[in-house]
C-alpha cells in the first residue's frame, strides 16, 4: 500500500482548503500542521447537511473516531440539503483522490445512482440513511421501518384503548428514512381503526418549519389531535412549541433520535416537553472502523449493519441521561473466558455441516467455552436446549432458530435470567425484540430476488413454468426466498410457479418432491428454483433418472452456493446459484465476547454475498472450502 504524502503545512494546508472550498460548498480536513505528513488513505465524507443535531452528531462522532487514527486523512463536506451540491461534492471528492466515500444522504432515488457508480471504483460506506439496492460496500444504520413501527406502538400505548386522532410531521419525503419511518408507523397503526392519521405534514427534519405548518393547521382545526409523531426531536420541539403558543394542553408527542444534548430528545423527554423518542445511533464511530478495516482489506465485511434503537420514555429517562455511569457500570465482563451455548437446528444440509464446523473451529480460534447442542431439526428439542442453557448459566446463548414462531416463553426465560440470546443465520418473529440481541445472517429476500431477476433477465419465452423446492415451512429462510422470489416474478407476468412443495432443505426429500413433480408435469417443467442446493443436487438427479437433462432440458437456480454447488455448476447441470454465507462463527464468538464486556453491539448484521454462473463458478471452485 503506497503511503500518500500529504501536505500539511499550514500555508499549504491553508491553501489547499481553499482550493477545496473553491471545490466544494463547504468543507474541512483533518490532520495535523506538522510540515508534511505521510498518511495510508484519505477518506472522503459527504454530508446531506449539517443543520439537523443528529447530522452534527454524527459528524462529532466521526471526528473522534478519526482522531485515534493518524495513518488517515479525512475531508468532510456538507451539501447545506442541496441534492445537486451533495452529488457535486462526492464527484469532486473522487477527483481528490479519496481511497473511500462515506456518505450519508436525503435524497435516495437521485443520489443512488451517483452512489452505485462511485461503488464500481471505490468502496463506499452508506451511514445513518440508505440507498435503495445494494450498490455500495456497507450500510451502517438503523431499520428505519422498524423506528415507525415501534413508535407506532408506543403511541398505541400512550392514547390506550380508546385510541385517537395523530398527526404524523414526515422529514423530506425523498429520503429513504422518512418513508420506512411512515410506512412502519402507518402500516401498524392502520391494524386498529381506534387510531386515526387525520393529517399528514412535511417539515424537512427542520424544527422551525414543523412549528409553523402545524401552528397553521391547529388554528383551523376545531378539534386539537390527541398524538404528535414527529420524524425527529427537532420538529417534536417545534410541535411543542407551536401546541404551547396555541395554549393547547395534554397533546402527546413522540420524536426521535434521542440526541444527548441541550434540545436533543433526552432533554425534551426529561423535561416533559415530549413523551417519547428513540435513540438513533448516528454509526460515526463504526464507520471509521469499519473503513479501515475495509481498506486493511480485512477478510470479512458484513453489508450491514443495522443499530439498535432505544425507546426512551418518563420511565427510563433517568438511566439514560447519566449513561456514562451505565456504560461504565457494565464494564464488568472485563477479558475473562466466556461459555456460549449454541443450539444448532439440525444437519439438514451443507450449509449446515458448514455452519457447524465454523461455529467449532471460531470458538476454539477465540478461546470461547462452546457448548454446542443438535436439535436434529426438532423445535421442542431446540427450546430444551436452550432451557438447559439457561439452567447452566452460560453467559451467552446462541441459536439457529428451526422456525419463526413459538419462541416467547423460552426467550423470556432466558432475559429473565440476564442472558443474552444472538439468532445465527435464521430470525425469529416475536412482537418482544428486545426478547433476542441481535441476528447474524443473511437477508432472505434479497437473495430471492437475486435468483428471480437472474432468471427473469436469462430467460424470454411467452410462458415459463417454474416448479418451486421450498425449504422448512415458517423458517426465515423459506418464507424470505420465496417473497422476494415472487416480488420480481410479479413484475413479470410470463413467468409462473407451477407448484411448489416442501422440501425441507434436504437432498432426500428434495429428490423426492422432483420426482412427483416430474410425473405430474414432466415436460411442462422450464424452471426448478430450489430453497438450497441440496434440493437442487436431489432435483437434477430425478430429473436425470426421468431421462431428461438438468441445466439444459430444465433450467436450476438454487441457494447457498456451497461446493457441491459449484460442481454442479461446472457440469452445467446447474445453471445458477446464489451465495448463503455458513462462516458465521468469527462474528458469532466477536459479538458473544463485546456482550459479556458489556459493549452495545448492532441489531443486525446482514452478510455480504454473491452470486454465481457457470463461468463464474469454474473460476472460484478452487477456492470454494465448504
Ligand atoms: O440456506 C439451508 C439450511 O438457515 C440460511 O438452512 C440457512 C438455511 C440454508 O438448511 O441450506
Amino acid at each position: 500500500m503506497n503511503k500518500k504524502i500529504i501536505f500539511g503545512s499550514m500555508l499549504l494546508g491553508t491553501s489547499v482548503c481553499l482550493f477545496l472550498l473553491y471545490l466544494f460548498g463547504q468543507t474541512e480536513a483533518n490532520g495535523s500542521t506538522s510540515e508534511f505528513q505521510e498518511v495510508d488513505y484519505v477518506i472522503g465524507v459527504s454530508q446531506p447537511n449539517l443543520l439537523e443535531p443528529w447530522q452534527v452528531l454524527m459528524n462529532e462522532e466521526l471526528k473522534n473516531e478519526v482522531a485515534k487514527h493518524d495513518n488517515i486523512r479525512v475531508i468532510y463536506t456538507d451539501a447545506a440539503q442541496s441534492t445537486e451540491q451533495q452529488i457535486r461534492d462526492i464527484q469532486t471528492l473522487k477527483d481528490y483522490g479519496i481511497d473511500l466515500l462515506i456518505v450519508s444522504i436525503d435524497n435516495s432515488s437521485d443520489l443512488t445512482p451517483v452512489i452505485s457508480e462511485m461503488y464500481k471504483e471505490i468502496p463506499v460506506i452508506v451511514l445513518g440513511r440508505g440507498v435503495t439496492g445494494y450498490n455500495y460496500t456497507l450500510y451502517i444504520g438503523s431499520d428505519y421501518y422498524f423506528i415507525g413501527e415501534t413508535a407506532a406502538k408506543a403511541a398505541m400505548n400512550l392514547l390506550g384503548n380508546k385510541g385517537g386522532s395523530i398527526v404524523e410531521i414526515q422529514g423530506i419525503t425523498s429520503a429513504l428514512q422518512a418513508e420506512e419511518r411512515t410506512k412502519g408507523f402507518q402500516e401498524t397503526l392502520h391494524k386498529n381503526p381506534a387510531y386515526k392519521i387525520s393529517d399528514v405534514l412535511v417539515a424537512n427534519w427542520q424544527k422551525d418549519y414543523a412549528e409553523d405548518q402545524l401552528k397553521l393547521l391547529l388554528e383551523h382545526r376545531e378539534n386539537p389531535p390527541d398524538l404528535i409523531y414527529a420524524h425527529n426531536d427537532a420538529m417534536a420541539l417545534g410541535a411543542y412549541r407551536a401546541i404551547q403558543s396555541l395554549g393547547l394542553k395534554d397533546i402527546i408527542i413522540i420524536g426521535s433520535d434521542g440526541v444527548n444534548k441541550q434540545n436533543g430528545g433526552l432533554q425534551l423527554v426529561n423535561e416533559k416537553k415530549i413523551n417519547t423518542t428513540f435513540i438513533t445511533p448516528t454509526g460515526g464511530k463504526e464507520a471509521i472502523q469499519y473503513a479501515i478495516e475495509i481498506l486493511e482489506e480485512k477478510e470479512v465485511i458484513p453489508k450491514k449493519i443495522i443499530l439498535r434503537n432505544h425507546e426512551i420514555n418518563e420511565k427510563n429517562i433517568k438511566n439514560y441521561l447519566n449513561e456514562k455511569e451505565v456504560a461504565a457500570s457494565s464494564q464488568e465482563g472485563g477479558d475473562r473466558s466466556i461459555t456460549l451455548g449454541f443450539a444448532q437446528v439440525g444437519n439438514e444440509s451443507e450449509f449446515r455441516a458448514a455452519n457447524t464446523q465454523s461455529i467449532i473451529e471460531a470458538a476454539k480460534e477465540a478461546d470461547v467455552e462452546l457448548i454446542l447442542k443438535n436439535a436434529d431439526n426438532d423445535q421442542v428439542k431446540q427450546i430444551e436446549i436452550i432451557r438447559d442453557f439457561i439452567k447452566q448459566k452460560v453467559d451467552v446463548i446462541a441459536f439457529s432458530p428451526k422456525v419463526e414462531h413459538g419462541w416467547e416463553e423460552v426467550l423470556r426465560e432466558a432475559k429473565e435470567a440476564g442472558i443474552p440470546v444472538i439468532l445465527s443465520d435464521r430470525e425469529i418473529n416475536v412482537k418482544d425484540s428486545s426478547l433476542w440481541t441481535s441476528f447474524i445472517g443473511s437477508d432472505f429476500v434479497e437473495e430471492g430476488r437475486r435468483a428471480a431477476r437472474w432468471l427473469v433477465t436469462e430467460e424470454d419465452s411467452e410462458n415459463v413454468q417454474i416448479i418451486e423446492l421450498e425449504g422448512t415451512r415458517n423458517s426465515a429462510p423459506a418464507e424470505g426466498r420465496k417473497q422476494g422470489f415472487e416480488e420480481v416474478l410479479a413484475e413479470n407476468p410470463n413467468f409462473k410457479i407451477l407448484e411448489s412443495y416442501q422440501g425441507d432443505f434436504t437432498h432426500a426429500i428434495g429428490k423426492k418432491m422432483m420426482k412427483k413433480a416430474l410425473v405430474q408435469y414432466g415436460k411442462e417443467i422450464d424452471v426448478v428454483y430450489a430453497h438450497n442446493d441440496d434440493m437442487a443436487i436431489g432435483a437434477i438427479e430425478a430429473i436425470e433418472e426421468f431421462g431428461l437433462q438438468p441445466g439444459a432440458d430444465i433450467k436450476i437456480i438454487s441457494i447457498d452456493a456451497t461446493k457441491k454447488a459449484f460442481r454442479a455448476l461446472s457440469t452445467g447441470k446447474l445453471n445458477f446459484s446464489v451465495e448463503c454465507n455458513p462462516l458465521l462463527g468469527p462474528q458469532i464468538m466477536k459479538s458473544a465476547q463485546d456482550l459479556v464486556r458489556g459493549k452495545e453491539i448492532p441489531m443486525k448484521i446482514i452478510t455480504a454475498e454473491r452470486t454465481f454462473t457457470q463461468e463464474e463458478a469454474g473460476k472460484e471452485i478452487k477456492k470454494r472450502n465448504y
